[in-house]
């Protein structure tokens, strides 16, 4: 027997992870509104290049979109929570389409048809216990918002948001208690767009209109945490970063500084949600940007005063930075900058493999805001074969999955405080950033090719007998 004492507290959340935009298909159906993602294209028709330049891929014309149909989640999802519970989940992370809600974001009133969708989606998972973990804005913000206002940039988005989380939150108000107010905020910086429904191609200053709409989204997050509390004071709301710390290139002290303010660029947005005042370091870096971020009276206190419950964030890697800027060209091409690190294997799509970055990451997350954690995404995307026999025989994934497992069960030792792991993407679905289907992370296979061929048959994987047995031990039993 490989069983040991389990590291991992009575209760733990094990879950899985999707996102509407990915999952659910269906983009016209129940009067859901265009969302931004449904204006994009697959990475054979330059997605990238799209998404980079919103306002072009809007007037263009595309071959494929592959949100449009993604894996059908909106027509499959008893089938699909069926094959949760059996896997054993305690939770289930999913995001509300916003346009579902509100087909142009600005309305007053919700959309009740998509209401109602979501009602049966959690009234299924509570039929077999599981909690569901709601991210409310995951890339999806509607796209007419990115039309008429240009996004998040405009600071009237804050009320629109918050019309939304008014509605979600009374009307599930007995369903959810785990909510994420925005999907890695700090993703705005890297891809604005589908952050914060922003084309910074013809800005004068790109960052400052970041930040500026960065503003607008943490106002926006705290008052939506003021909210949810008095909606329901049992309501838990959380920030979620996109993590994964950056290790300097060498023990050069100007490689150790760079990676210092490579971690803040995503630092900044938690130490706004959890602590609640901007933190000193962003004046100076705001000073040499020419960076003047307009507030409005009241911001400060209302960030004070709300800070959030948990913190939330995805690990996928480490990354690697060096001051020599000669050596980042490397790095080009790349939504975060990251040099190869020559101890690390990778995907087959150059995502490098770390686990041990897991427990640092924890660590230091842990260090710095004394808050519990939940990874809300982890995973490895990769090309699975279905054999003859209808197997799917994905050992790489289960090596990964253990090996981060065992690093979370080891951060737990160390002292920190997890309360959930939910793998990303726990059934096979779109990719944000290629638009594949082939780049695939879950336990359950979908039969759907990049082009959207196929029957949308689910299939298990032999992953999904591994996840059982690790969850069914409470991570004891994870070999
Ligand atoms: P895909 C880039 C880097 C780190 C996290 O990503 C990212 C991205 C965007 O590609 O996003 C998160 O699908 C995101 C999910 C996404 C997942 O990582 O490109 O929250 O929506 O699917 C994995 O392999």
């Amino acid at each position: 027997m490989n069983q040991q004492k389990s590291q991992f507290p009575e209760g733990f959340l094990w879950g899985g992870a999707t996102a509407a935009n990915q999952s659910e298909g269906a983009y016209l159906d129940g009067g859901k509104g265009l969302s931004l993602v449904d204006i994009i294209p697959a990475a054979e028709e330059d997605r990238f290049e799209a998404l980079l330049n919103p306002a072009q891929a809007l007037d263009t014309k595309y071959r494929f979109y592959p949100s449009h149909e993604s894996i059908d989640f909106y027509h499959h999802f008893k089938e699909d929570i069926r094959l949760f519970a059996e896997m054993g989940f305690k939770c289930f992370r999913m995001s509300i389409s916003w346009p579902r809600i509100f087909p142009n974001g600005d309305e007053s009133e919700p959309n009740e048809e998509g209401l109602a969708f979501y009602d049966e989606v959690f009234d299924e998972c509570h039929k077999y216990g599981i909690e569901p973990v709601v991210t409310i804005n995951h890339f999806d913000t509607p796209l007419e918002i990115f039309k008429k206002y240009g996004g998040w940039k405009d600071r009237r988005c804050i009320d629109f948001y918050l019309n939304f989380c008014e509605a979600i939150f009374t009307r599930y108000k007995d369903k959810v208690k785990y909510w994420m107010t925005f999907n890695e905020i700090n993703m705005i910086l890297h891809i604005p767009f589908l952050g914060g429904a922003l084309d910074v191609t013809k800005e004068a200053n790109p960052e400052e209109v970041k930040y500026q709409a960065a503003h607008h989204q943490l106002v926006a997050s705290a008052k939506a945490t003021k909210l949810a509390h008095e909606i329901n004071p049992d309501n838990q709301v959380g920030c979620m970063l996109a993590a994964g710390n950056t290790y300097p290139f060498t023990c050069n002290p100007n490689d150790v500084w760079k990676s210092i303010n490579a971690d803040r660029e995503g630092y900044f947005f938690i130490d706004v949600q959890s602590r609640g005042y901007y933190p000193s370091y962003t004046n100076r870096f705001f000073k040499e940007n020419n960076i003047e971020i307009v507030m409005e009276e009241g911001d400060k206190e209302v960030l004070k005063e709300n800070t959030v419950d948990y913190i939330a964030f995805s690990y996928y890697s480490s990354r690697l930075t060096s001051a020599d800027p000669e050596k980042m060209k490397e790095t080009e091409g790349n939504v975060f900058a990251t040099l190869r690190n020559p101890y690390l294997k990778a995907s087959e799509w150059g995502w490098q493999i770390d686990p041990l970055g897991l427990r640092i990451t924890m660590n230091l997350i842990y260090d710095r805001y004394q808050k519990p954690l939940f990874i809300v995404e982890n995973g490895l995307g990769a090309v699975d074969t279905v054999t003859d026999a209808g197997m799917i025989e994905d050992d790489y994934r289960i090596d990964y999955m253990r090996e981060h497992v065992r690093e979370m069960g080891e951060a737990i030792e160390d002292g920190v405080e997890l309360i959930g792991y939910t793998p990303w993407g726990c059934i096979d679905l779109v990719s944000a950033g290629t638009g594949e289907m082939k780049k695939r992370y879950g336990f359950i296979y979908v039969d759907r090719d990049n082009k959207g061929n196929g029957t949308n048959k689910r299939l298990k994987k032999k992953s999904f007998d591994w996840y059982k047995k690790t969850i069914a031990s409470n991570g004891a039993d994870i070999e």
